[in-house]
Formats: structure tokens, C-alpha cells, sequence
């Protein structure tokens, strides 16, 4: 499947409406300055439809984005485990996530989890992992900014994600050269 339009529709903090109107949701999740919104945009052939690189932590909704006229929405969630955010920051965005994925009856397509590949999962990409398998939520996890590792630290790096993740399927990727671009399209979409 090609992205062959993407629009801002909204951020939400909570129910709404945009959760109930039946258009399957790919979720992108994961800590703060992994790489989110470059991935975003990389995917949607973009520079600029999600904004990066701006103060890491600011992002506090949920962004919904339509993908090719109404098929899906590609939904950006805040980063997690920013350094600098209070505690009660970092609370309240942990629990809008948590919320997001338990409870608020998304129509949840797949989940992509954004890792930083040289840092690996931290304590709670571990426990998006436990509950995206809770919930049965189809996922994806991505290793992205390979461009900083040679091929010797990618491989150990990759092996590494997969045994931390169950074995899931690990997809690696740069948002700067967009290696793995078709590779996690095609998987987003479920195409052999
Ligand atoms: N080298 C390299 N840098 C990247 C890559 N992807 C993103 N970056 C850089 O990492 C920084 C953070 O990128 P963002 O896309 O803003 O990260 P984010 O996960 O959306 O961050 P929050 O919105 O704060 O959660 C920026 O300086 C990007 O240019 C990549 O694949 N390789
Ligand atoms: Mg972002």
C-alpha cells in the first residue's frame, strides 16, 4: 500500500469522537526523541506533516492524522521518559498512553513501538510490550536511527531488541536515508 495522502485531523486528551468512527488506527508509540514524527514522516514521503526536533516532551496529545482520504488514521502519541519532564508530567503522559491502549476502544490496526536501536527497550518499552500482548493488539517493533551503527553493532543491537521483545518481529530503520521504509509499509498493511 502507498501513502498517498496524509492531513493533520486532530489531537484529542482523552474520548472522542474521532475513536468511535470506525477507521482503523496505526499507532506509533515510544520514548521521547526516538524518532516518532521523522518516522512519520519518512513513511507519509513528507518533511514537514509532523513537526521534529522541536523541545523533546511538549507533545502532550494524541495526533490523529488521515491517511489516503479516510482508509486509516496514523496516530502520533506522545513521547514517553523525557529526561527533563517532572514527575508529574512524566505520569500524566504515561497514563494517557496507557489509556489510549487499554481502554479507550481504539480501533487499533496495528501498533508500531519506536525504539532507539542503540539504546534498546528501556523499563517502559518493556511494559508497552507486556501490555500490547495483554491486550492482544497486533505490534510491530521498529529499531530506528540505524544509521549510527555499523553492520557488526547493528546485528548484536537487533538480536538483542528481539530476545528483550518475544521474539517479535523487529523491523530496522533510519527516518534520515528511509532504509526500511517498504518494508514497514508492508508490514503496517499486513502485504506478503
Ligand atoms: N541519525 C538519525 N537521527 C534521527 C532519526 N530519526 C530521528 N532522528 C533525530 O532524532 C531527533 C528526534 O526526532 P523526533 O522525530 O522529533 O522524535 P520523537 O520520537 O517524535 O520525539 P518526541 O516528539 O519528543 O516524543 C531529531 O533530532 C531527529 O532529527 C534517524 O533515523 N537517524
Ligand atoms: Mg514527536
Amino acid at each position: 500500500m502507498q501513502v498517498t495522502s496524509a492531513e493533520f485531523t486532530k489531537g484529542i486528551v482523552g474520548t472522542d469522537i474521532i475513536l468511535t468512527d470506525g477507521v482503523p488506527e496505526i499507532a506509533f508509540v515510544g520514548r521521547s526523541n526516538v524518532g516518532k514524527s521523522s518516522l512519520i514522516n519518512s513513511l507519509v514521503n513528507r518533511n514537514n506533516l509532523v513537526k521534529v526536533g522541536k523541545k523533546p516532551g511538549k507533545t502532550t496529545e494524541i495526533n490523529f492524522f488521515t491517511i489516503n482520504r479516510g482508509k486509516f488514521y496514523f496516530v502520533d502519541l506522545p513521547g514517553y521518559g523525557y529526561a527533563e519532564a517532572s514527575p508529574k508530567q512524566k505520569e500524566s503522559i504515561e497514563k494517557l498512553i496507557l489509556w489510549y491502549l487499554m481502554y479507550s476502544n481504539a480501533s487499533l490496526r496495528k501498533v508500531v513501538l519506536i525504539l532507539d536501536v542503540k539504546a534498546g527497550l528501556t523499563a517502559f518499552d518493556e511494559e508497552m510490550v507486556r501490555v500490547l500482548r495483554e491486550k492482544g493488539h497486533p505490534y510491530i517493533i521498529v529499531a530506528n536511527k540505524v544509521d549510527k551503527l555499523n553492520q557488526k553493532e547493528l546485528s548484536a543491537q537487533l538480536r538483542a531488541i528481539k530476545e528483550a521483545a518475544h521474539e517479535a518481529t523487529v523491523v530496522p530503520y533510519s527516518a534520515v536515508t528511509t532504509k526500511g521504509a517498504r518494508e514497514l509499509l508492508q508490514k503496517i498493511f499486513d502485504e506478503a
